[in-house]
């Protein structure tokens, strides 16, 4: 036991939260170039007008005769930069979510201690001749030579740590949560203050290659100056046992990459693992954030994207063919399962209940977003005539389309996500009826939602208990087949 305690007691707390910092952030760093290459474009407007983007990671030109689909500008990344790259969207979530938990708990474990302990002071400038002071440092690094220590930082360390501590990581927090569909749907104004979700996409990004640049500065100068006190102070706190802090420094280092190598591994090996195992960790706090949360959105007119991007390839079968040729004279909407009166709806009958209307902001889960106006009738009306039975749970829309031969595109969202105000059967899209591309002749709307359970070309609506056994059991064809995690709130 006292061997225990002596040999955890070597280590200062600080140290501890650096290594769990670490390792986390080189998880989220990868993952989230992971997802960054399912669009490989960053924009400042939430339309991503198609050649508005400021910057890409891709060479790709979409063709302008032929119908192309997000799905077609993904960029393959290699594993050597994303977690676990070739192109895995669905792993990269995992382990981005997963990460951030545990880097956030770290992380505010370590502004606790830094304010209880007094902590605080190294980091946070208490005189605004830090300033003067910087400018004198940056001089001596630009020849190359190392400005005099500090107490106990110099005042360039001082002001970057700050910077990371208090500036960049709560703006990766505040940009990130400000990617959830759910987030932005229940704080609009919220979005809007960073300038919206592609700005907010944009300044992640650029707090990234922040992240990244103190990274290599900040290792670089760690090993120039004195490596082997440098690693006694970041891990035991104190200046003593120089040796046995360079070798459990880079024995960390090697545990981290050990890691990621796994981690690359298991996913691309095993993605239903990871989806299962980490999903179990991710959901509840996903849901318990975001599964309450309801649209409140209101674009104005002007607001609407020139041109909103497709996803998912028309229905090519003859059926679906045959409803296009006679303007969906002939397509019901079946509407059964566990409820007390099946329905069998055609366009007609959707354009004799009460229309609703609204512009909201559209976030597929590869990055980009576009804003249009939906009009349709509220899933509450369709409930209120079907009357679901008492064991009904889960709502299942079944599409036209077949992403595979002989495999139904379905996506499942509960009976609350379903009675949504602002959740409708679609049938117009911007005042004219639903484009073929967008989803003819009625498509989903769930506002606080991913794009991908928006199911398009709807064929049938089925209520079920239980959603574990249709199809891969995941709650979509989605999430069957990427590995996307069911709640799509972020
Ligand atoms: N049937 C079907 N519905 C679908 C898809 C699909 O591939 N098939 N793609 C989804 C995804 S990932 C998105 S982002 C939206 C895109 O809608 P849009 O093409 O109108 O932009 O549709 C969703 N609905
Ligand atoms: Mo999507």
């Amino acid at each position: 036991m006292r061997f225990f305690a002596q040999a955890f007691g070597f280590f200062s707390w600080v140290g501890i939260c650096h290594f769990i910092n670490l390792l986390f952030i080189s998880l989220l760093i990868r993952s989230g170039l992971e997802i960054l290459s399912a669009h490989p474009k960053l924009y400042w407007n939430d339309g991503c007008n198609v050649g508005s983007e400021w910057l890409k990671f891709t060479h790709k030109v979409m063709p302008a005769d032929r119908l192309w689909t997000a799905t077609d500008e993904q960029e393959p990344f290699t594993s050597w930069l994303a977690l676990p790259g070739h192109m895995n969207l669905g792993m990269g979530r995992h382990w981005h979510f997963f990460s951030i938990i545990f880097w956030v708990l770290n992380g505010a474990v370590y502004v606790f201690l830094l304010f209880a302990t007094g902590g605080w002071r190294r980091l946070i400038p208490t005189s605004w001749s830090i300033f003067p002071a910087a400018i004198h440092a940056s001089l001596i690094y630009a020849h190359f030579h190392l400005p005099p220590p500090g107490h106990p930082y110099n005042p360039i360390q001082q002001l970057a740590y700050a910077g990371v501590v208090f500036v960049i990581a709560p703006l990766m927090i505040a940009t990130g949560a400000a990617m959830s569909p759910a987030v932005a749907a229940r704080f609009p104004g919220y979005i809007r203050m960073l300038g919206g979700r592609q700005s907010a996409r944009s300044i992640h990004f650029i707090g990234l290659v922040a992240i990244c640049l103190f990274t290599i500065v900040h290792v670089t100068l760690v090993v120039v100056e004195d490596f082997p006190a440098n690693m006694s102070y970041i891990i035991h706190g104190r200046h003593a046992l120089e040796g046995l802090s360079v070798a459990i420094g880079i024995g960390g280092l090697v545990v981290v990459a050990i890691l990621h190598v796994w981690a690359t591994q298991v996913s691309l090996r095993d993605p239903k693992f990871v989806q299962r195992t980490f999903g179990a960790a991710i959901e509840p706090v996903r849901r318990s954030l975001l599964h309450d949360l309801r649209s409140r959105q209101a674009y104005p007119r002007s607001a609407i994207s020139a041109y909103f991007i497709i996803n998912g390839r028309p229905p090519e079968s003859a059926e679906y063919q045959q409803l296009t040729q006679t303007n969906f004279e002939n397509w019901r909407l079946e509407i059964g399962g566990l409820v007390a009166n099946p329905l069998h709806l055609g366009l007609k009958d959707l354009r004799a209940m009460q229309a609703h209307s609204q512009i909201t902001l559209h976030h597929c889960i590869q990055g980009w977003s576009g804003i249009a106006q939906w009009n349709g009738v509220a899933m509450t009306d369709i409930l209120a005539r079907c009357r679901p039975l008492g064991n009904a749970h889960y709502l299942v829309f079944r599409s036209w389309q077949e992403p595979e031969p002989g495999v139904t595109y379905y996506e499942v969202i509960d009976l609350e996500l379903a009675s949504h105000a602002q959740t409708i059967l679609a049938y117009e899209m911007n005042d004219a009826p639903l484009e073929v591309a967008h989803g003819a002749p009625c498509r989903l709307r769930v506002e606080t939602q991913l794009g991908f359970k928006m199911v398009k070309w709807i064929r049938s609506i089925e209520l079920v208990e239980d959603y574990r056994l249709l199809g891969g059991g995941q709650g979509g064809y989605r999430e069957d087949v990427q590995f996307y995690g069911p709640e799509a709130g972020i």
